[in-house]
C-alpha cells in the first residue's frame, strides 16, 4: 500500500527546531520559530491564564462536546476584541465567529467554505508570507499565486507592485493579508496604504482574507486592529483569522477562531450555519480548555487588564531587543546599517543576511534562524543578545 509513497519535506521552519534540538553547542541560539520568549529565554505562562486555569479548576467543569462553532462567550469576546464591541456589525449581529483550532484551523474552516462558495477563485499571497499559508490554501483546492510585498533592495514594502497586482486581480480573488506583524519581513503597511489596499479590494471586487496572528505585538491591541477597523468602513464583507497562540502564550491549546463579515444578520445566519458544516465534517467541534482560558481573561475585567499589561510588556521588551542588536551590532564594529531592524514590527524581522551567512551562523556559532534572513527579535534577550550580535559581526564581516 504505502510502496509508492514519497518522503515529504520538512517544514522549513519547525524542521529548524528539530535540529537546535540536537545541537549540542552550548552557546545554541533559537531565533527560528515565531515564538515569544522571555528575558530568561524560557516560554511564558502569562499570570493572566493561570489566575483564569484556577477559577476554572475551582469550578470542577464537567467535559462535555462543546456546540460545532465553539463556546459563545468566547466567539462573544472574539468579535469585541476584533471589531470592537460597540461596532456597528457586531451590534447588529451581521459577524459569524466561529472557534477554531488555533489561528491555523481559522485559516482552514475559512479556505474551505471559500472553496466550496467560489471553487474557481484563486488565491493571492504575499511574497514573502508564512509559508503554510500556501499550503492550507492549496490544499484546499485553490492555486494559489503572490502580489509583491518586500522590497530587498529599499528594505521596506514594494508598495506599487502590491497594488498593481491587486488591481489586475480578477473579482472573487481571495486576497490574503497579515492584518499587523509581517510574518517574515516585520514591515506592515502605512495607514494611507491600507486606505489604498482597502479602495482596490472593493472597486476590483476581491474578497480579502485578514490574518491576525499577532494582535497587541505591533502597536497595541486597538492599534494593530487599524486594518480589520478599515475594511468594516469599506461596506465589503470580509474574512478575520484570529489567534491567541502568541498573545496568550497558549501555543499548545490551539485557540483560535474564524470571524466572517456579512451584509446582515441574516446572512451571518447563514454562512455560520456553513462555517458548522466544514467544521462538522472535519474535525466535529473545537476543544474546551483553552477556549475556556481565553473566554476567561477577556470577560473578566481584572483578567483582561492584566492580560493587556502582560502583552504590553511582551511588545516593549521586543521592541528594546531590537533597539539592542542595533546598538550592539555597531559596538561589534559592523559598519553596515541596521537600524532598520527598528522600523520592522512584531515579532520578526528580515535580517538582510544571506542564505549563505545564514547557514554560517547556524553551523559556526549554533545561531539557529532561517535561510531566507528572518530572525525571531522576541528569542533575543538580555543573555543572548551579545553573544548573537558577535556571531552576526563575524558573518558580514
Ligand atoms: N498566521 C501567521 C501569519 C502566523 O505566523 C501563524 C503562526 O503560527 C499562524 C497564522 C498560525 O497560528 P496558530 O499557531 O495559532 O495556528
Ligand atoms: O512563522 C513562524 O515561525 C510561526 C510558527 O508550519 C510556525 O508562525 C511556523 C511554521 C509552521 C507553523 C507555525
Amino acid at each position: 500500500l504505502f510502496n509508492a509513497v514519497e518522503m515529504a519535506p520538512r517544514d522549513p521552519i519547525l524542521g529548524l527546531t528539530e535540529q537546535y534540538n540536537a545541537d549540542t553547542n552550548p552557546k545554541k541560539v533559537n531565533l527560528g520559530v515565531g515564538v515569544y520568549y522571555d528575558d530568561n529565554g524560557k516560554l511564558p505562562l502569562l499570570e493572566c491564564v493561570q489566575k483564569a486555569e484556577e477559577k476554572m479548576m475551582a469550578a470542577h467543569a464537567a467535559r462535555g462536546y462543546l456546540p460545532i462553532d465553539g463556546i459563545a462567550a468566547y466567539d462573544a469576546a472574539v468579535k469585541s476584541l476584533v471589531f470592537g464591541a460597540e461596532s456597528e456589525p457586531v451590534k447588529s449581529g451581521r459577524v459569524a465567529t466561529v472557534q477554531c483550532i488555533g489561528g491555523t484551523g481559522g485559516l482552514k474552516v475559512g479556505a474551505d467554505f471559500l472553496k466550496k462558495l467560489n471553487p474557481a477563485a484563486k488565491v493571492l499571497i504575499s511574497d514573502p508570507s508564512w509559508e503554510n499559508h500556501r499550503g492550507i490554501f492549496t490544499n484546499a483546492g485553490f492555486t494559489v499565486e503572490t502580489y509583491p510585498y518586500y522590497d530587498a533592495e529599499k528594505r521596506g514594502i514594494h508598495f506599487d507592485g502590491m497594488l498593481t497586482a491587486l488591481d489586475r486581480a480578477p473579482a472573487g480573488t481571495v486576497v490574503v493579508l497579515h492584518a499587523c506583524c509581517h510574518n517574515p519581513t516585520g514591515y506592515d503597511l502605512t495607514e494611507q496604504q491600507w486606505d489604498q489596499v482597502v479602495a482596490v479590494v472593493k472597486a476590483r471586487k476581491l474578497v480579502a482574507f485578514l490574518d491576525m496572528a499577532y494582535q497587541g505585538f505591533g502597536q497595541g491591541i486597538a492599534e494593530d486592529g487599524m486594518a480589520v477597523r478599515k475594511f468594516m468602513a469599506s461596506g465589503e464583507d470580509f474574512f478575520v483569522s484570529t489567534s491567541f497562540s502568541k498573545s496568550l502564550s497558549l501555543y499548545g491549546e490551539r485557540v483560535g477562531a474564524l470571524s466572517v463579515l456579512c451584509q446582515d444578520k441574516e446572512e451571518a445566519t447563514r454562512v455560520l450555519s456553513q462555517l458548522k458544516i466544514v467544521i462538522r465534517t472535519n474535525y466535529s467541534n473545537p476543544p474546551t480548555h483553552g477556549g475556556q482560558i481565553a473566554a476567561t481573561i477577556l470577560n473578566t475585567p481584572e483578567l483582561r487588564a492584566l492580560w493587556e499589561q502582560e502583552l504590553g510588556a511582551m511588545r516593549v521588551r521586543i521592541k528594546e531587543m531590537r533597539g539592542a542588536i542595533v546598538e550592539k551590532l555597531k559596538a561589534a564594529g559592523v559598519k553596515r546599517d541596521f537600524s532598520f531592524i527598528t522600523q520592522q514590527v512584531g515579532m520578526f524581522s528580515y535580517s538582510g543576511l544571506t542564505k549563505d551567512q545564514m547557514v554560517r551562523l547556524r553551523d559556526e556559532f549554533g545561531v539557529y534562524g532561517i535561510d531566507s534572513g528572518r530572525i525571531c527579535v522576541a528569542a533575543l534577550n538580555s543573555k543572548n543578545i551579545d553573544y548573537v550580535a558577535a556571531s552576526i559581526a563575524k558573518v558580514v564581516q
